[in-house]
């Protein structure tokens, strides 16, 4: 039986303002990019996406129309095997130093695949998670998510401040650099959103005091908190290895301490504490080597980096055959994402540990309703047909012109970072 085909592919990039968050590579532009794509089948069924915005990627997926327009949504192994095939010399792009992922395919077929499994779920009225094998789970767990930061709220005309903003909007808006604001940031954090557990993104001040963070939130919240950290890889070994034994015996996981497979098996090695990586596994390719080598204990999924959501749900089963835990990656994002981040999650048997989301930073939403709840740290999963969220047509027209307006085409915190401070470089290795 053949399904009505895709008839139209709509992409429409974003900007979402967004604070100046910090981390190894500079500093969070006032926008974050997103693309919202939809899919609109012959019988007038729509299903939506959402991907981390950047104009290589967008015309790719502008190429990908002929491939698109035509194809049932039910044919998801068809369709990628006709993109890749298409396309798959374009899909070798490197990762490169950032803590994201740049790659171009993997994103366009994600893209696709999530408003195809929304399209399915509408065809066949139930929710994407029963698509998906069905709910191990009714809500899914996030964790508070603190970063560095300078002061100011983000927004067009650059990182300005709300002087009657109170709660988790002025919290949002803090500059948190000391322990003591690090540790402010993550109980106003927790107080809005439930949160149980934190993770710290660091590698932007040294080593001493970001561990330092680490202790004061360990003495802030007690043991039963769990606490993560992430430098993104610009530690050596020998640093990595010094400052995770002072972090032993507080962290839940610690993320991508330094660079690359071989690296990170070194201080694994070494150390007593579990490692996880969005850096140095991000690919079914890097499975191999990284079971040879043992380089992490947790792989962090991201459907956007990983192919979609049932790549994702292959991978925790990888992750289960090989003994190694699963948990979840974020980046700057919006409703779209998240929601078929909680679908995933909720599918997935063995992603026990609370995931990582960029939500709590931004203020917009794109989907009918507004923002996403969130109930003691929860996303419930919703329960109506296909993702179960809809387009607010007004707030993406609105969120498409500060695209035109802001002149960001790419993620590029490096250069944000320099024109605040022309000195400042990235260092792959910092410390
Ligand atoms: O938003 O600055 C950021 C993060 O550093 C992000 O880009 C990373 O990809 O959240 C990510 C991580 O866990 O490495
Ligand atoms: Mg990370």
């Amino acid at each position: 039986m053949k399904g009505p085909a895709i008839r139209e592919l709509r992409i429409t990039p974003i900007a979402i303002t967004d604070p100046p968050l910090l981390n190894s590579v500079g500093i969070h532009a006032p926008y974050a990019l997103r693309t919202v794509i939809e899919l609109v089948t012959e019988d007038n069924i729509s299903g939506i996406s959402e991907i981390p915005g950047n104009e290589d990627i967008n015309d790719l997926l502008l190429q990908a129309e002929e491939i698109v327009l035509g194809t049932d949504p039910f044919q998801l192994n068809q369709l990628k095997s006709k993109l890749f095939d298409r396309f798959g010399d374009q899909g070798s792009d490197v990762r490169g130093d950032n803590p994201w992922d740049d790659r171009k395919l993997i994103h366009v077929y994600s893209a696709l695949e999530v408003a195809c499994m929304d399209i399915q779920g509408k065809v066949c009225n139930r929710p994407v998670v029963d698509l998906l094998g069905g709910k191990c789970r009714e809500a899914v767990s996030f964790d508070a998510y603190l970063f560095y930061k300078a002061k100011g709220a983000g927004g067009v005309f650059g990182y300005e401040v709300d002087p009657d903003a109170t709660g988790w909007a002025a919290a949002r808006q803090a500059r948190a650099q000391t322990p003591a604001e690090v540790v402010a940031q993550a109980k106003s954090m927790c107080q809005e959103f439930g949160f149980t557990s934190i993770k710290l993104k660091g590698g932007v001040y040294p080593p001493e005091q970001e561990v330092a963070a680490m202790q004061a939130l360990y003495q802030a919240f007690g043991p039963d908190c769990p606490l993560r950290f992430d430098p993104n890889g610009v530690w050596s070994v020998e640093t990595s290895i010094k400052y995770g034994r002072e972090m032993e015996g507080i962290l839940e996981y610690l993320e991508d301490p330094t660079r690359g497979q071989q690296g990170m098996a070194e201080v694994r090695k070494a150390l007593k504490l579990p490692l996880a990586t969005n850096m140095c596994t991000t690919s079914f390719e890097d499975i191999p080597s990284s079971i040879a080598l043992g380089s992490e204990d947790i792989i962090l999924s991201d459907h956007h980096f990983w192919g979609g959501l049932r790549e994702s749900i292959a991978l925790g089963k990888i992750c289960q055959t090989f003994g190694k835990g699963l948990s979840m990656h974020s980046n700057s994002h919006l409703g779209i994402s998240l929601i078929a981040m909680v679908h995933m999650a909720a599918a997935i048997p063995n992603l026990t540990y609370d995931l990582d989301t960029h939500y709590p930073w931004q203020s917009e939403e794109v989907i009918k309703g507004g923002r996403a709840k969130f109930e003691e740290g929860k996303v419930a999963v919703p329960t109506q047909p296909g993702l179960g969220i809809s387009l607010d047509r007004n707030m993406l027209n609105q969120l498409h012109q500060n695209y035109k307006d802001c002149g960001l085409k790419r993620r590029d915190d490096t250069t944000e970072m320099k024109k605040i401070d022309p000195n400042w470089e990235f260092k792959p290795i910092r410390w």
